[in-house]
């Protein structure tokens, strides 16, 4: 039986959580392969609204077990506040596993997250504060701290010794900021060990052994295509690999075990934080997408920056994940415009581009070439299949299909689990 991948094609929001939560009831492990609390993922389940950020949104399926695997980045004390929370409203929270290698936010990473930030002034990321970079750099560095780490004090205080060296230099003599002690790291990783320790698995095991017996194992992606640090619009990324392949990393389940990658777009492009974005709108029109969308962070509560579909993107995005299959969601936020822009090609000094250009240079001077398709006043959020959609509805899906080469298989027409159209 299969593995199968959920990605954001876009910046991010586009209704990942709801797809996860959607295809939750059919899946026997849902896995988050990568990210951390900077991820916010909505869960509406009758009119009730849930909001996940390091936890997988599978965690509201009663019947899968929940996975965050080896290539998330864990704030342990986020990660407790959220079980709690969840428990609280009643959620069940026992299935959750934890991979023993994934890695542990710790507080000097998020004081790095927001000095670094408040340095670099004019060419801030927008990053969301948490730490996320910081900590994927010391697993790149090797000076990270694994989950496993706090099952053994000493090798723990030996990591956090050697990371606080070269940390307490940076913190004290370029940014200005107090030093951290070995031992207060120690003890605030070592607080949480006895919660952790009967969650930490050998979370590759787990999964490829499930594959073994036919089960069915869901992966979900946090942020989007265009903010992987490898593939997105770098250095306006975040510092992990959200793409697919970055799943099959984050997890240990092999590409060849992967069948079905499901790219989730929304029927128009939203963004948070900085960095390029041709088909962003300045005017009334971005105004009234934000409000209708309720289009504001998760987890910072930002507001996002909101604009047009982008067609260049979405080729870009099929082939870089190689999408077998597309959610649209939130098709619904477009109804009552008298007209739909679709950026269909870019044009920079005078040169059109019809596929994504090679260099952030022009990728950050590109125009866009829009093709209008005509809108629907029609109320589309009790649709349950295509031909519940106005003409014109159905004819926005079949442009986007055909323009961003990729079957589209379900879509969000408001933001309940059973908002949806699925055709398969
Ligand atoms: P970071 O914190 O290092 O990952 O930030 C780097 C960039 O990645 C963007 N990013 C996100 N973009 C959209 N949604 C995200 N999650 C939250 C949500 C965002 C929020 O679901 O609403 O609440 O603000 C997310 N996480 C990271 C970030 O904006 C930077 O551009
Ligand atoms: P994620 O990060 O990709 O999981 O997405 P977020 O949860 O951050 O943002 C998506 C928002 O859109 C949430 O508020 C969802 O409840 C909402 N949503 C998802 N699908 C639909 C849809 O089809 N229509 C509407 N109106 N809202 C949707
Ligand atoms: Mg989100």
């Amino acid at each position: 039986m299969p593995a199968i991948v959920i990605v954001g094609a876009q910046w991010g929001d586009e209704g990942k959580g709801k797809a996860t939560d959607l295809l939750g009831g059919r899946v026997d492990y849902v896995v988050k392969p990568n990210g951390g609390n900077n991820a916010g993922h909505t869960v509406v389940v009758g009119g009730e609204k849930f909001e996940l950020k390091l936890l997988p949104a599978g965690i509201l399926s009663p019947n899968a077990t929940s996975v965050i695997g080896n290539g998330v980045v864990i704030n342990p004390q986020a990660l407790f506040e959220e079980i709690d929370g969840l428990e609280a409203r009643g959620a069940d929270t026992s299935h959750l596993r934890i991979s023993a290698n994934a890695h542990l936010v710790a507080p000097y990473h998020q004081t790095l997250d927001q000095v670094t930030e408040r340095f670099l002034g004019k060419r801030a990321i927008g990053t969301t504060g948490r730490g996320i970079g910081p900590t994927y750099m010391d697993k790149v560095g090797r000076l990270g701290i694994r989950v496993q780490d706090v099952l053994d004090e000493s090798i723990l205080r030996q990591k956090i010794e050697g990371a606080l060296r070269q940390k307490n230099e940076l913190l004290v003599k370029l940014y200005n900021r107090r030093a951290f002690e070995v031992d207060e790291i120690a003890e605030y990783f070592l607080g949480f060990a006895e919660r952790l320790a009967p969650m930490i698995v050998d979370s590759t095991r787990v999964l490829n052994e499930a594959l073994d017996r036919d089960e069915v194992v869901l992966m979900e992606g946090g942020q989007a295509t265009f903010l992987d640090v490898d593939h997105g619009t770098y250095p306006f990324v975040t510092s992990s690999n959200p793409t697919a392949g970055g799943a099959s990393v984050g997890s240990g389940v092999g590409p060849t075990r992967i069948t079905r990658v499901i790219g989730i777009q929304k029927a128009y492009t939203t963004r948070v934080g900085a960095g390029p974005f041709p088909t962003e709108l300045f005017d009334e029109m971005g105004e009234q997408l934000r409000k209708t969308g309720g289009e504001f962070g998760v987890n910072t509560g930002r507001p996002r920056r909101t604009g047009w579909y982008d067609a260049v993107m979405a080729r870009q995005a099929a082939r870089i994940n190689g999408f077998t299959d597309l959610f649209i969601t939130k098709l619904d936020v477009l109804t009552g415009l008298r007209e739909i822009p679709v950026c269909v090609a870019y044009e920079v000094d005078g040169q059109r581009f019809d596929e994504m250009p090679m260099t952030q240079s022009d990728f950050h001077h590109a125009q866009p070439v829009y093709e209008n398709f005509p809108g629907w006043t029609e109320d589309i959020t009790g649709a349950r299949t295509l031909g519940d959609l106005p003409a014109n509805a159905r004819a926005y899906v079949e442009a986007l299909e055909k323009m961003s080469g990729c079957r589209i298989s379900a879509i969000g027409v408001g933001p309940d689990r059973d908002d949806t159209i699925v055709m398969r």
